[in-house]
C-alpha cells in the first residue's frame, strides 16, 4: 500500500516512524513524488497535488476542520475526504477549556489588571451554580467539554444542528434553541465546525444576547465570529473579556487589536494540537477497515460541510 503524505509542518520523519509502527505494510510517499498512491494523508495540500494522483481511493486530513480542504475544492468530490476524531484532541480542548472558564470564574483576568495598577482588593465569592457555560457545537470535540465542565458542577447548555442528549447538560438546537443558550450563558465556548451556516454566527446581534460581563472562548475558527463586532462590544462594556486561540487572518497580523486589548487573551491556534501517535493509529486503523470494505467513522458530508 502506498501513502502519499503531505504538511507544512516539518514532522515527516515523526510521521514516517509512527505509520511504521502502526501500519507497517505501507510505504509513505512524501509529496512531490511520481508514485502514484493508493491514500492521500494530508494538511494543507497544494492544489496540483491531487490533479497529479489518479488511484487514490481516500483522503485523510490531518486534522479535524476541514473548512480550508472544502474551500480549496480540490480533492475530488467522489474521493470520501476523512478527518481526525478526538485522537488525542478532545483532552486538550478540555484543558483549554476548564482554564479559561476558571480564569473567567475565579477572576484571575480582574485581579492581573489589578497587580498592574498594584491595587489590593478582593472580589466576593461566588457558587459554579451561579454561572452557567454555554458550549456551541456537540460534537467529538464540544461534547467532551460540555460533559468534563457539567462534571465540574457549573451548569452547562450546549448547542447542535440535530437535536441532542446529554446527562446533565441542557441541549439545545436550531435558531431559537441559539437565541435561548446564548441569554443564559456567561461564559461561552465555541467548538463548531466553519461552514456556509456557521461563517459570522457570532455577530453583533448574537453576540449582544448574552449576559453583560459574559466571557467568550474560541476554539473553533476565527471567522465563526465577526471580530470587529467582539471587540466593539468589550470596547463597550457589554462583554466582560475573550479567550481566543483562533482568528479569521492567521497568524493574526502584528496591528491586530486583539493582540494589545486589555481584555483579550490571545493563543497561536494551540487548543488541541495534532498529535502524530494518536493520529496515526487512527488512521492505521480506518485504512485496514475500507482496505476490508468496512464502514469507517469520521467521513466528512461535503454537503453540510463538516
Ligand atoms: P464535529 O463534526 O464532531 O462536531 C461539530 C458539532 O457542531 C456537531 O455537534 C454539529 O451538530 C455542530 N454543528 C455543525 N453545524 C451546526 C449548525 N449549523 N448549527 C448548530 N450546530 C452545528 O467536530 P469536532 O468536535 O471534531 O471539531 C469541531 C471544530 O473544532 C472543527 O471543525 C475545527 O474547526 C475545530 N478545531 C480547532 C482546533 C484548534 O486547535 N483550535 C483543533 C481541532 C478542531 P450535529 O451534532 O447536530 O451534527
Ligand atoms: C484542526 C485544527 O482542525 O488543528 O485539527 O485546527
Amino acid at each position: 500500500m502506498n501513502l502519499l503524505f503531505h504538511s507544512p509542518d516539518e514532522n515527516l520523519d515523526d510521521w514516517r516512524a509512527a505509520l511504521a509502527r502502526w501500519l507497517p505494510e505501507a510505504r509513505l510517499h512524501a509529496w512531490p513524488t511520481a508514485v502514484e498512491c493508493d491514500y492521500a494523508l494530508v494538511w494543507k495540500p497544494p492544489a496540483e497535488l491531487f490533479a497529479a494522483q489518479s488511484t487514490l481511493k481516500a483522503v485523510f486530513n490531518l486534522g479535524a476542520g476541514v473548512d480550508a480542504l472544502l474551500a480549496a475544492g480540490t480533492v475530488p468530490a467522489s474521493l470520501p475526504l476523512v478527518r481526525l476524531e478526538d485522537a488525542g484532541m478532545a483532552r486538550q480542548m478540555v484543558e483549554y477549556a476548564l482554564y479559561a472558564l476558571l480564569h473567567h470564574y475565579r477572576g484571575f483576568d480582574a485581579y492581573a489588571r489589578q497587580q498592574a495598577r498594584g491595587e489590593w482588593r478582593q472580589h466576593p465569592g461566588r457558587r459554579r451554580e451561579d454561572c452557567r457555560v454555554g458550549v456551541l457545537g456537540l460534537g467529538v470535540l464540544g461534547r467532551a467539554v460540555a460533559e468534563a465542565v457539567c462534571g465540574l458542577g457549573f451548569p452547562v447548555s450546549a448547542w447542535s444542528r440535530a437535536p441532542k442528549t446529554v446527562e446533565g447538560v441542557r441541549c439545545h438546537a436550531g435558531a431559537t434553541g441559539l437565541d435561548a443558550l446564548l441569554a443564559e450563558s456567561e461564559v461561552l465556548i465555541v467548538l463548531l465546525p466553519l461552514t456556509g451556516d456557521t461563517r459570522s454566527l457570532l455577530d453583533r446581534a448574537r453576540l449582544a444576547r448574552l449576559p453583560r460581563g459574559a466571557y467568550l472562548v474560541n476554539l473553533a475558527r476565527g471567522a465563526l465570529l465577526v471580530e470587529d463586532d467582539l471587540l466593539a462590544l468589550l470596547d463597550e462594556g457589554h462583554l466582560g473579556g475573550a479567550m481566543l486561540d483562533v482568528f479569521a487572518t492567521e497568524p493574526l497580523p502584528p496591528e491586530h487589536r486583539f493582540w494589545s486589548h486589555p481584555l483579550v487573551t490571545v493563543t497561536p491556534h494551540i487548543s488541541a494540537l495534532t498529535l502524530i501517535e494518536e493520529s496515526a493509529a487512527q488512521i492505521a486503523d480506518k485504512l485496514r477497515r475500507l482496505e476490508r470494505g468496512e464502514p469507517i467513522t469520521g467521513v466528512v458530508e461535503r454537503g453540510r460541510g463538516y
